[in-house]
């Protein structure tokens, strides 16, 4: 065989290390693979493949609408969230553990949720969130989680109401190019309720989330779980065709602080190194 060795052993080497997880402290953890999707009662089917990684900081990136995302300018694209209906729902695997923690939620949920600008384009929440009309996208579904992919724990119909704010110091809550704005993280949970923004301003909002991209954080502290590294949302048939009932999802994530090992079983890693190591030594033989 004409193989160089020390070129073969270099490709072995860099095929190993896109393998392994990466220890990058600041990478946030999300979603990286979807086990199922159910689109349910919708005329159209949703995809799916839009709740994996990070939430695209931009909303209409590229279009005359192009704004940074904010409470006030949620995603909105096909291709930036999933949505599923009633029978519907969607298992997420994260790409590491989230690990139980006591004093800090685990799992950041992101959605669509938005606050109605009651003075656009300032940037002001109307006095009273929870009258129709004060926000959009808020929608509620069922939470489960599990620890092994097959044995899942139900934390119930939950209120996913916390919008997304993917920068921490942008002037406008629209701005449309996000160049030297400084990124918020999606890793860092926050305690603010749906209320806390009731009749704030931008300004406001911006300093209530801090360094947070927002999101609901949902605590594993009462699952028993020591870890949990699935995530399934869903929505039951209500039964009555007049409400159509639906969910969307832009993101799942990890709280930096609770962050454990890699979901991907370790022998599958194994057995392709061996595998390649089987390879190199066949072609020296
Ligand atoms: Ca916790
Ligand atoms: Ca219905
Ligand atoms: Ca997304």
């Amino acid at each position: 065989m004409l193989y160089n060795a020390p070129q073969t052993i270099g490709f072995v080497m860099l095929a190993l290390g896109a393998m392994m997880p990466c220890n990058n402290v600041s990478a946030t953890t999300f979603a990286s693979e979807l086990i199922a999707y159910e689109p349910g009662l919708l005329s159209n089917p949703g995809n799916p493949a839009a709740a994996l990684g990070q939430p695209d900081p931009v909303a209409g990136a590229g279009t005359q609408f192009a704004s940074i995302i904010s409470p006030f300018s949620p995603h909105f694209e096909a291709g930036q969230i999933v949505q599923f209906g009633e029978g519907g729902s969607i298992t997420l695997q994260l790409a590491n553990f989230a690990v139980t923690t006591t004093g800090t939620p685990e799992i950041g949920i992101f959605t669509n949720a938005g606050i109605s600008d009651t003075s656009w384009p300032e940037g002001i929440a109307g006095t009273d969130l929870e009258l129709p009309g004060a926000t959009f996208g808020i929608d509620s579904a069922v939470l489960e989680v599990s620890a092994d992919g097959v044995n899942w724990i139900n934390l119930g119909l939950t209120r996913f109401d916390q919008p997304s704010s993917a920068f921490i110091n942008a002037t406008s809550a629209y701005q449309g190019d996000p160049a030297g704005l400084t990124a918020a993280d999606f890793g860092l949970p926050h305690d603010n309720t749906l209320a806390d923004y009731a009749g704030k301003n931008w300004d406001t909002i911006k300093g209530l989330l801090g360094n947070s991209a927002g999101g609901t954080w949902i605590d594993l502290d009462a699952t028993e779980l020591a870890q949990a590294g699935w995530v399934r949302l869903s929505l039951a048939d209500d039964g009555d065709p007049d409400t159509m009932l639906n969910f969307e999802l832009d993101a799942v994530s990890v709280a930096a602080n609770a962050v454990g090992g890699s979901v991907i079983p370790e022998p599958a890693v194994s057995v392709l190194l061996f595998t390649l190591l089987g390879l190199l030594t066949r072609r020296y033989r």
